[in-house]
């Protein structure tokens, strides 16, 4: 592992390198404790460079076996496992470099670079793993043409994959093999990537709009072939959908997929070569859940959009990650919404971003959607630089409209094709066909933290017009103590004691287009005439900006905009905004001790909307979901006691199930299917109505017979599983619990993704003994550190899913947590660092726990040898 040497790296001291490499031939010899690879690359040096400039190679963890300069031994050269000079380099501008290194797959537990898991070799080498294969100009704005030579054993690898098209194969001497693979797309090293190894596999094809027909194939471990057929439809559909909507085609004549048992995140985009955590590739109906279906559904089109969001048209340096990251994030939001709801995909998205990106925003790990400096950069493949990333994006399209968005892409793609760009690159493309500044816009890009937008309005009776004044605010973050204002468009409707919308004829105020007031200055404001009642304002209509809203809307236009928003998003914000301030209300009397009151009001608008024929399954179910512990607290802020909070959420759950017993069991029962399970929206919608209920009917009950008997009867792993979290979160230690979480465990340990179900719905149990439990599992015989999915479902779940169990006021599950990312740091950093950052929001808890957890911080960050990437994260943090 690198130990930290304090080194930041900054967007100013951006410089393009001296030399370049136009073509790599890889050579590798596959042997597990010794991979031998030999790197020919075609170096010229840059025009106007010195020919007295050192070449300056990175690498990491290397061993060199031989350096040839043109086929001559070097002999002029300084090497360490990181970096690797080269001096007294030919006059002539272009000559060839061989460099021949020895890695060690089996013992590379970072899971960067080359390695081995399950038997399988294979890479990541995003963002800097290329260096741990052969020395390299390991920077994304250095692109090259990949040849690439793969041998090995036949038998233990009778697959051999790397990226572009298959040139050659054949059998060698001794029962080993080759396969010669060429990529003619010039790419950086980023995008590299081998496979090799004994997997089973399905296989399609795609025929282009082009008429190319591409071969589509997706490998698996052997046995897991018919769990990959959804991902294989996924990956059709979004080849489709890349061409209709944006005219993106696919360009090699294969199209691999290659599934991974131990992998540190979700997915990655070689090109043609995407290599897969298993988790976003197998499903079927016995195994995945339907946020399963959806998850693959949404990677697997994510990583393909990569293809030219990303690989064709790359970042010239990490600074630029959200130039491909925010982009593809918002293109598979977009793919999601046309094959799902839209509405309901809306509301997903924003508590994704909200659950994740908001607090990231308002804590010490704040940084700009574009950072400007980092210590590592794998700890800014964040969700300011994904999520947030995507909703620029999709401000962007608010603000200049479809048809300049969509021409703007195609100008950027065909502009830039072949590049390593900036976001200033792609802001131009859209000023250049929209013939507008969108300098406040890039601000964005720049400014850390969530612009808090505050809301006033004023109904005159007697002029019958209605004035709105917006105006915005963003605090200091970390190393940005001045904003200025940005460019938020937020979309408004002024809705009519009817219910209807009231059209817009006359107005006064600048920057109103539509449906949309752009608010650009610190404070604006706008009236609107001929209004002839006072309207209801719905501001921020589907989230058209991430801000957080001031509005001061009374409780009975909240009601009414619960019940009559014609915007989806905006009936569950209001709906959600009321269940909030209701538990909030209750935080505050339980901490007096004073008795808990309900607003008869939102439970009986709970009712309506359960029973609400005319909305479908799936958004009945958002309304009807409390907002997490975790968003409660989120909105509190400060002073947090996380057992208050699931105390006051748990007294509303059960004034909602005793209200609504009756009702909900008839919604309940009308929704009992036995047709065969099929992963459609429809469907999902409806298993996740039925679970909510379930959930209120458990409560109601106060027993498990309704949650166990959905358990035995369950045909399909959504209904299985939501009766499992029922049980075990609820009725723990019930002879119906033990016997269904053994059940569980003795139907599906050989599966580990299913396993992976069990150790979180455990981990996650709200109960100050689920520390306990933790322990205990740890030692569980399928428990593994080496296995970065094991290790999140257990560990991640616990830390980031566990508000109460987490934060015990003695502070045990803080110190037991520290010494894990310790222990895990020392193997695989970014997982560590990775697991640590659900610590963000350490200092708005109540001063007991915050006491508890700076401690335990404290110690990580003491601690000798960290990695860069928890020494990185922990000091962010206590700063
Ligand atoms: N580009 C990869 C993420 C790489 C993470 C490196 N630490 C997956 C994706 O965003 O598509
Ligand atoms: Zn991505």
């Amino acid at each position: 592992m690198r130990t930290d040497t304090g080194h930041v790296f900054r967007l100013e001291d951006y410089r393009p390198s001296d030399y370049l490499i136009r073509e790599t031939a890889l050579s590798f010899d596959l042997e597990p404790e010794n991979t031998i690879v030999e790197a020919r690359l075609s170096i010229k040096r840059r025009e106007g460079a010195e020919h007295s400039v050192p070449l300056i190679l990175d690498g990491d963890e290397l061993t060199l076996i031989s350096l040839h300069i043109n086929d001559v031994p070097a002999t002029d050269y300084d090497v360490t496992p990181e970096l690797l000079t080269i001096r007294s380099l030919p006059y002539n501008a272009d000559f060839t470099l061989t460099i021949v290194t020895s890695i060690n797959p089996t013992t590379n537990r970072q899971l960067m670079g080359l390695y081995r898991s399950s038997n399988i070799y294979t890479t990541q080498c995003e963002a800097e793993g290329f260096r741990r294969i052969t020395y390299f100009l390991d920077r994304p704005d250095v692109l090259s043409i990949y040849t690439v030579r793969l041998e090995a054993d036949k038998a233990a690898a009778p697959v051999l994959l790397s990226n572009g098209n298959l040139q050659q194969s054949g059998a060698l001497d001794n029962s080993r093999h080759f396969a010669i693979w060429h990529d003619p797309h010039p790419k950086p090293s980023y995008l590299f990537a081998l496979v090799a190894g004994s997997l089973g596999s399905i296989s399609d094809i795609f025929t282009t709009g082009s008429g190319r027909v591409v071969a589509l194939n997706i490998y698996v471990e052997h046995g897991n072939e018919s769990r990959a057929l959804y991902a294989m439809d996924a990956l059709k559909r979004s080849m489709a959908w890349d061409e209709d909507v944006y005219g993106c085609v696919y360009d090699l004549d294969i199209f691999n997929i290659v599934a991974v048992s131990d992998f540190n995140m979700g997915a990655m985009e070689n090109k043609g070569l995407n290599i897969f955590n298993d988790k976003y590739v197998l499903a079927d109906p016995q195994t995945a859940t339907d946020a399963d279906y959806a998850g693959i559904e949404a990677v697997i089109a994510h990583e393909y959009f990569h293809n030219w969001t990303g690989n064709r048209i790359t970042c010239r340096d990490w600074f630029q990650l959200c130039l491909k990251e925010g982009l593809t994030v918002y293109r598979d939001h977009e793919f999601s919404s046309d094959q799902r709801s839209r509405a309901v995909h809306r509301i997903d998205e924003v508590k994704l971003l909200k659950s994740q990106q908001f607090p990231e925003d308002g804590g010490p790990l704040a940084h700009p959607v574009r950072p400007k400096e980092y210590r590592e950069i794998n700890n800014f493949y964040t969700a300011t630089v994904y999520e947030k990333g995507s909703e620029l994006i999709r401000m962007l399209r608010t603000i200049v409209g479809d048809d300049v968005y969509y021409q703007a892409l195609k100008l950027y793609f065909t502009r830039h094709d072949g590049q390593a760009v900036t976001i200033e690159d792609f802001i131009k493309s859209f000023e250049d066909v929209s013939g507008q500044s969108l300098a406040r816009f890039a601000l964005w890009y720049d400014q850390a933290g969530t612009p808090v937008v505050t809301a006033r309005s004023q109904y005159d009776e007697q002029n019958r017009s209605l004035q709105i004044i917006l105006e915005q605010k963003l605090a200091p973050t970390p190393g940005q103590s001045e904003k200025q204002p940005v460019h938020i468009p937020v979309q408004f409707g002024l809705i009519g004691a009817d219910g209807k919308d009231i059209p817009i004829t006359a107005h006064q105020g600048a920057g109103l287009q539509g449906d949309i007031l752009h608010l650009q200055e610190s404070t604006q404001s706008w009236t609107f005439f001929d209004i002839n009642e006072k309207p209801v304002l719905s501001l921020l209509r589907g989230f058209s900006a991430p801000v957080h809203l001031e509005q001061q809307l009374s409780h009975e236009e909240q009601v009414f905009l619960a019940r009559f928003d014609r915007d989806a998003f905006g009936r569950w914000q209001a709906l959600n905004h009321l269940l909030t301030t209701e538990i909030l209300k209750n935080v505050d009397e339980l901490h007096q001790q004073k008795p808990v009151q309900f607003d008869p009001q939102l439970l009986q608008l709970l009712a309506e909307t359960a029973q609400d024929e005319t909305l479908d399954h799936a958004f009945r179910a958002l309304c009807l979901s409390l907002p997490d512990e975790a968003d409660i607290a989120r909105v509190m802020g400060t002073n947090i006691d996380p057992d208050l909070i699931h105390q006051s959420r748990e007294t509303l759950l059960a004034a909602i199930a005793q209200a609504n017993a009756a009702g909900f069991t008839k919604i309940y029962e009308q929704l009992h299917d036995t047709a065969p399970f099929t992963p459609d929206a429809a469907s999902a919608g409806k298993r996740a109505l039925k679970a909510v209920l379930l959930n209120y009917l458990t409560i109601a009950e106060n027993s498990p017979a309704q949650a166990y008997a959905l358990y035995e009867q369950a045909n399909n792993m959504t209904d299985r599983f939501a009766a499992l979290t029922l049980l075990v979160h609820r009725f723990s230690g019930h002879p119906d619990t033990v016997k269904a979480l053994a059940q569980f465990e003795s139907d599906y340990q050989s599966i580990p993704l299913v396993m992976d179900k069990w150790f979180a719905v455990q981990a996650r149990r709200p109960s100050e003994h689920a520390l306990e439990t933790v322990e205990a599992l740890i030692n569980h015989k399928l428990f593994s550190f080496d296995n970065p999915n094991r290790c999140r479902s257990l560990l991640g779940s616990f830390a980031a899913g566990n508000p109460t169990g987490f934060n015990r006021a003695d502070g045990k599950a803080y110190v037991f947590f520290s010494t894990l990312i310790l222990q895990i740091d020392r193997e695989n950093p970014q997982l560590a660092s990775r697991l640590l950052t659900s610590l963000r929001s350490w200092r708005t808890l109540e001063p007991v726990r915050r006491a508890h957890l700076q401690s335990a911080l404290e110690r990580i960050a003491a601690s000798p040898n960290l990695s860069t990437d928890v020494r990185d994260i922990s000091e962010r943090m206590l700063a």
